[in-house]
C-alpha cells in the first residue's frame, strides 16, 4: 500500500503510523520508511502509487481514482469522448428539436459563433509580444508562455495603470495620426449646476473598462483585431469655464485634424460646445448632431454662464452645425428649464420624447435621428448623455431622472445611429462618487465600444475582416439611405 495509510498497526521495525501527524512528518516518515516512489528525482508522485490529497487527485475517495486508470491519466473517473465536429455553418447535430437556431442568416447566436472564426487573432499576437518584451518573459514555473512578469496587455483584468479597455496610453500626442481612433479624457465639472463630480468621471470610466475585452459575441466584432486605437489621457482643463472650453477645443482639434476619430470621456455637458468646435472646422459642409439625452440642453447661459444646460445653443451657432440638424432623443421630465424649450422651437431643432420613441420603437427613432442629422451634412457628431438612461440605472450622474431608457435601449439606439459614420462622439455626466457600484460608468464605456463596434462593422473605421456568413441577424435595413441625397 501506499504510504499515509495506516491500514495495520503492526509495522516491521515497530514504526506506527499516525494519520492524524501532519504531511511533513507523514513525508519525513515515508523517507525513514524508504518507499520507492522517494526516490525519484524531486519526489514526484508515482502513478497508483501516490495517495496524497494535496497532489490535487480530484475525487481521493472513488476506487477509481484510487489507482489511475492508463487512459485518463488525470485521474477522473470517466473516459475521455471524441466529440462529433459541427465546424460549419447550418451543421445541425441528428435529431435536434430546433435546427433553425443552427442557421447564421436567422439566429444572431448561430452567426455570431461562426463570425467569430474569422476575426483573426494578429492583433492579439502582437499584445502578447509586447508584453513580453517590456514585461519580461514569466516565471519558469508558468506553463502559459504568453504571461509576462509584468502586467502589460489586457490581463488580468485587475492589474495595470487603466487606460480605457486597457488601449495603449499615447504620451506623445504628436504621433496621434498613427491611429484610428484616441480616447480623450475630459475632466471638467464646474458647468454642473447640481451635483458636482463629474471631473472624475474620466477615471471612472477607465477604471471600469478595465472589465471589458476587446471582443464582443453577438456584435461579432474585436476591436483589437479591427481597431488602432489609443488612449491620449486628460485635457489640462482649467477652473474657467472659457479657458476650459479653449483647452478642451483645441485638444479635440488636434486629434481630428490628423484624422483620428475622437472619443471624449466627459465630464459634464458643457463641453458639447467646445468638443463640436474642435470638430466642425474641419469638415467640409454641414456637421448633424445626434443628441441622446433628458434634457434639451438648448439653453444660452444657467446663472449668467455657458453651463451643462446650455452646449446645443452654442454649438448650433456654429456656421456648420446648423439647428435644423440638431435631433434630441430621450427627452423628458421633470428637469427641463423652459428657455431652453423656446429656442429649440425657435431654431427648428427635432425633438423625441421617451414616451415617442416608446410608442414607435427604436427602430423607427433611429431612422428619423439619421433622417434629421445627415439631412444636407457632411458628417453627425454623437452626443450621449448618460442621464438619457432610466435613473435606476445611472445613480452616479449630476441629475438623474426616472422614466429614461432602459440599458438594451439606449445601446440598441447608440449601435443604429451610429451605422452611417460619426465625426466623433462624447460620453457625458458620468459623477463616480454617487454610485460606488461603477454602474454609471460600466454603460458609458459600453456605449462607447458597441459605437467603435458598429463603426467597425459598417466599415466606417478601421478594418473589418472579410466574412462569407450572410448578413448577421436583427440588423435593420436602412430605409432612407443618406447615399440617395449624396449621389
Ligand atoms: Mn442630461
Amino acid at each position: 500500500m501506499g504510504f499515509g495509510h495506516s491500514h495495520s498497526h503492526k509495522k516491521k521495525n515497530m514504526v506506527r503510523r499516525v494519520r492524524s501527524a501532519s504531511k511533513a512528518a507523514q513525508h519525513d516518515l515515508a523517507h525513514a520508511e524508504d518507499k520507492d516512489h522517494h526516490d525519484s528525482t524531486g519526489h514526484d508522485w508515482i502513478a497508483g502509487k501516490h495517495h496524497h490529497a494535496e497532489h490535487g487527485q480530484p475525487y481521493p475517495d472513488l476506487p477509481s481514482s484510487h489507482h489511475p486508470h492508463p487512459q485518463h491519466a488525470e485521474g477522473y473517473p470517466w473516459a475521455r469522448v471524441e466529440h462529433a465536429d459541427y465546424d460549419k455553418p447550418g451543421q445541425v447535430p441528428p435529431g435536434h428539436p430546433h435546427p433553425e437556431v443552427f442557421d447564421p442568416a436567422v439566429r444572431q447566436g448561430a452567426w455570431a459563433k461562426f463570425r467569430e472564426k474569422e476575426l483573426g487573432a494578429k492583433g492579439w499576437k502582437e499584445e502578447v509580444d509586447r508584453c513580453l518584451a517590456h514585461g519580461l518573459e514569466a516565471a519558469p514555473s508558468v506553463k502559459d508562455r504568453t504571461i509576462s512578469t509584468f502586467a502589460r496587455g489586457e490581463l488580468p483584468h485587475f492589474a495595470g495603470i487603466n487606460t480605457f479597455a486597457k488601449t495603449p496610453y499615447l504620451e506623445d500626442v504628436n504621433k496621434v495620426s498613427q491611429f484610428d481612433a484616441a480616447i480623450i479624457g475630459v475632466p471638467f465639472d464646474i458647468g454642473t449646476t447640481y451635483r458636482s463630480g463629474t471631473r472624475f468621471g474620466p477615471q471612472g470610466i477607465r477604471r471600469i473598462s478595465a472589465l471589458y475585452g476587446t471582443y464582443n459575441y453577438e456584435l461579432g466584432v474585436d476591436l483589437r483585431e479591427s481597431l488602432k486605437w489609443c488612449d491620449v489621457g486628460d485635457v489640462f482643463t482649467i477652473a474657467n469655464i472659457e479657458k476650459g472650453f479653449d483647452q478642451i477645443s483645441k485638444a479635440v482639434a488636434h486629434v481630428r485634424s490628423n484624422g483620428v476619430f475622437p472619443i471624449m470621456l466627459g465630464g459634464d455637458h458643457s463641453i458639447g460646445y467646445p468638443n463640436v468646435r474642435g470638430i466642425a472646422p474641419f469638415i467640409d459642409g454641414p456637421v448633424g448632431i445626434i443628441h441622446i439625452d433628458r434634457h434639451v440642453d438648448t439653453q444660452e447661459t444657467d446663472m449668467d454662464e455657458r453651463m451643462h444646460t446650455t452646449p446645443w445653443f452654442h454649438a448650433t451657432n456654429i456656421p456648420n452645425a446648423p439647428p435644423v440638424n440638431l435631433v434630441q432623443l430621450g427627452i423628458g421630465g421633470w428637469q427641463a428649464p423652459r428657455p431652453g424649450v423656446k429656442v429649440g422651437r425657435s431654431r427648428g431643432t427635432t425633438v423625441l420624447t421617451i414616451d415617442d420613441i416608446c410608442e414607435m420603437g427604436v427602430e423607427r427613432a433611429a431612422e428619423i435621428a439619421l433622417d434629421v442629422a445627415w439631412k444636407g451634412a457632411k458628417a453627425v457628431y454623437l452626443s450621449f448623455d448618460v442621464d438619457s438612461l432610466d435613473s435606476g440605472f445611472v445613480p452616479g450622474t449630476g441629475w438623474p431622472e426616472p422614466g429614461g431608457f432602459l440599458p438594451r435601449e439606449v445601446l440598441k439606439l447608440l449601435r443604429l445611429v451610429a451605422r452611417e459614420g460619426l465625426s466623433g462622439m462624447e460620453v457625458v455626466e458620468v459623477a463616480p462618487a454617487y454610485d460606488p457600484s461603477d454602474m454609471t460608468a460600466l454603460v458609458a464605456t459600453r456605449g462607447i465600444m458597441d459605437v467603435l463596434a458598429t463603426l467597425v462593422n459598417e466599415g466606417k473605421l478601421g478594418r473589418k475582416p472579410p466574412t462569407e456568413l450572410p448578413p448577421p441577424p436583427y440588423w435593420p435595413e436602412r430605409k432612407s439611405k443618406k447615399a440617395k441625397a449624396k449621389k
